[in-house]
């Protein structure tokens, strides 16, 4: 069950990563995004992402007229990566700045152009204008819209009020670092049907990820490493052998022989504790137990000392038999007792799971089952 709506919330998210054009000389990139979404910290870790993975020579274009201190946080950021920045004092029409930034990319050899530009608090017409004057000014290859993951539903609102207008490329969800979960992920992919590119994870400038669905589906679910552990499992599984097993039970044959088999295919499955450390919330109360393979290692010697016949029909496992068993594997009688006892009460469950309506009687009956 988890597998599936793992799988299926990764196509709804898109499925495969997607990359951000860079296809001309200079390629432009273009922020758009409420105040405080992240644009301006995302303009400069795109840059240090772009020139330190993409051997990529970016500037930066301060189009960002309105607050004081937006150009100096952009130079800030520039300093700290070693790309320049672009900007024009006093000047307050955004349009030119970021034309003449795309003039100066071409004149300084900068082939990616990232233009910062201002936020507002609620989505208003007059900003929208604005980035959409500046869209048509300079085509960029690639219009990215900034949402904070914080923000929640809100964010889907905003992402379709700025998608109408902007028609954008790609989204990128920051402060992905917090406690959220980054369910708007899933809820912006299916409202705009544009891809997330890429993921901000914290105030650094390379605290940005590129965006994999997958690992995206693994955050919302909470499921540490549930998949894999079902992968694993799945790989182990055998149908045929499975069949059997199961008709078995319903006659009450399954037996110690059968027992040791799951042990062993268990085994194969890996290392034990890391495996239990694959269960969501079993990782951390087990970090400082220890738990080995050996585990099974006492049960084996136990069977391995019984019969054949003895492994096929426990019930002839008197209490001369007992003795024999323990000294035989080097236990106790009372460690052969719990065995026995453990198996018998494991193969009462699994009979009346292999009976479908025992089963739904046994449901029916347990305590808050009962309509
Ligand atoms: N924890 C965390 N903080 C972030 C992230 N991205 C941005 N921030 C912080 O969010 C705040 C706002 O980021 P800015 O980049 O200034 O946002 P902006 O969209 O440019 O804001 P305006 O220019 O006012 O519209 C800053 O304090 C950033 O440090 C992130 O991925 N994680
Ligand atoms: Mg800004």
């Amino acid at each position: 069950m988890i597998k599936i709506a793992h799988d299926e919330l990764t196509q709804l998210m898109g499925g495969q990563k997607e990359d951000i054009n860079l296809d001309s000389n200079p390629a432009i990139i273009l922020m758009s995004g409420l105040q405080g979404s992240g644009k301006t910290t995302l303009s400069g870790k795109l840059a240090f992402y772009l020139k330190s993975k993409k051997q990529k020579l970016p500037l930066l274009v301060a189009c960002d007229v309105y607050r004081p201190a937006a150009i100096d946080q952009l130079k800030v950021l520039g300093e700290q990566i070693e790309v320049p920045v672009y900007s024009e004092e006093g000047n307050k029409n955004p349009i030119e700045i970021a034309l003449r930034g795309i003039q100066h990319a071409k004149e300084t050899n900068r082939n990616v152009v990232i233009i910062d530009t201002a936020g507002r608090l609620a989505i208003d017409e007059q900003m929208m204008d604005e980035i959409a004057a500046i869209k048509k000014a300079v085509s960029p290859n690639e219009i990215l819209f900034v949402v904070d993951a914080m923000t929640g539903q809100d964010a889907v609102n905003t992402a379709k009020a700025f998608n109408d207008r902007l028609n954008f490329d790609g989204v990128v969800l920051t402060k992905l670092d917090g406690d959220t979960r980054g369910g708007a992920a899933l809820s912006i992919k299916s409202v705009v049907n544009k891809p997330i590119k890429f993921v901000g994870t914290g105030e650094k400038l390379d605290a940005l990820d590129v965006f994999y669905p997958e690992r995206m589906s693994d955050r919302i679910l909470g499921m540490g490493d549930i998949v894999s552990l079902v992968e694993k499992a799945q790989e182990q599984f055998d149908e045929v052998e499975a069949a059997k097993l199961q008709k078995k039970i319903a006659k009450n044959q399954f037996g110690f022989d059968d027992f040791l088999n799951q042990i062993q295919q268990i085994k194969k499955m890996g290392n034990m504790k890391d495996l239990l450390g694959m269960i969501p919330g079993v990782g951390k109360a087990i970090r400082d137990v220890d738990i080995s393979n050996d585990s099974f290692k006492q049960i084996e010697a136990i069977i391995h000392s019984m019969t054949k016949k003895e492994r096929e029909n426990p019930a002839l496992i008197n209490g001369s038999r007992r003795t024999r068993i323990a000294k035989g594997s080097g236990t106790s009688v009372q460690e052969v007792n719990k065995l026995l006892k453990q198996f018998e009460e494991m193969r009462k469950m699994m009979r009346v799971f292999s009976n479908k309506d025992q089963a739904a009687k046994m449901m029916r009956n347990m305590p808050g089952m009962r309509r």
